[in-house]
């Protein structure tokens, strides 16, 4: 029997800073209403979906940026996402910024099931830009100001999505840039990775050029490479356009696991792109190419976890 899946990347336009999360999740519920009338069975939200993207802005005293958090999933502001998804029995990815009640803070993205039971949690690892304001950018990117390091690790579940049972990871937004997150899911022998992105479309580090068309190109080649490697479908949520003035690309894909590009979000607004996803078509890659058991050579990776930056190699000498 074909383990045979129907998902969408629910793409949000640009949420404004003083947009309230009521709504943000208005217009997830309407896209999840569009998702349910195509026959969708998971819908892929964004990370940071309820807010905008707040690390853009500098608060001097970070119990200040504490109102962005969610101190209760579901809350009042987002039980009506957790309503429609009961109503219409879709499976939901969602990212949002977690406070704990110990007081800690993380980027985090969790996977609900149809009767609003949160089957997966992740917090994000990769914490791209900086922790102290830096006036030579032209937008603050303070992730490693605000959250702290993920301590959940790259977790994968086996869980039934659409009725089927589904291996489904997590990861989000810098993550994808890195290959060591893609293998950590693949060793767990995950078939569905979510991810959701918030990207800004132009290089806001203010060091050196990088051609705008290269931003999209190295979103998409992360997420086909690490689908493909890790012989695994991939749904990449953006949240696009432009929010505060600073302008997120979109461009959300859906990639099979030979790593091609099966639907492709095509505006910068709400939108909703959906495919179908034959899970078995997975057993290619990881029976073959990629039979890590067969083929990979742990003893050989040392660096790769005995090491954080890069070292200098040996000089070569002249015999
Ligand atoms: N955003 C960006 C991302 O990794 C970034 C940050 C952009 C890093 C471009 C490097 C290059 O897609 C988040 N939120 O991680």
């Amino acid at each position: 029997m074909p383990r045979i899946i129907t998902v969408a990347a629910a793409q949000l336009g640009p949420i404004q800073r003083a947009e309230p999360r009521a709504a943000a999740v208005g217009r997830m519920v309407r896209l999840m209403e569009r998702a349910h009338a195509r026959g969708v069975q998971v819908v892929v939200f964004p990370e940071l979906a309820l807010t905008t993207f707040f690390p853009r802005h500098y608060h001097a005293d970070r119990a200040e940026a504490d109102h962005w958090f969610e101190t209760a999933m579901p809350s009042n502001e987002t039980a009506p996402l957790f309503d429609a998804a009961r109503r219409f029995g879709i499976a939901f990815h969602l990212g949002y910024a977690e406070r704990t009640p110990e007081g800690r803070h993380f980027n985090t993205a969790i996977l609900v099931s149809p009767a609003g039971e949160v089957m997966l949690k992740y917090r994000k690892v990769h914490l791209p830009g900086h922790a102290e304001h830096d006036p030579a950018r032209q937008v603050q990117h303070l992730e490693k100001r605000y959250f702290d390091v993920g301590d959940l690790g790259f977790p994968v579940v086996r869980a039934p999505l659409g009725g089927v049972p589904v291996n489904a990871g997590l990861m989000i937004c810098n993550d994808r840039r890195w290959p060591e997150a893609w293998r950590v899911l693949g060793l767990q022998s995950v078939e569905l990775v979510m991810l959701g992105y918030n990207t800004p479309s132009t290089n806001q580090d203010g060091q050196g050029f990088e051609a705008p068309h290269l931003r999209v190109f190295h979103s998409h080649l992360s997420v086909q490479a690490g689908a493909y490697q890790n012989a695994t479908y991939a749904v990449a949520t953006a949240k696009a356009g432009v929010e505060d003035g600073c302008e997120l690309f979109g461009h959300s894909i859906i990639v099979n696991p030979q790593g091609e590009i099966l639907a492709q979000a095509t505006t910068w607004d709400d939108e909703l792109i959906t495919a179908d996803c034959d899970l078995d078509r997975c057993t290619l890659g990881r029976t073959t190419i990629f039979a890590f058991d067969r083929h990979r050579r742990p003893e050989a990776y040392g660096r790769i976890t005995g090491q954080v930056g890069a070292v200098a190699p040996p000089e070569w000498i002249a015999p």
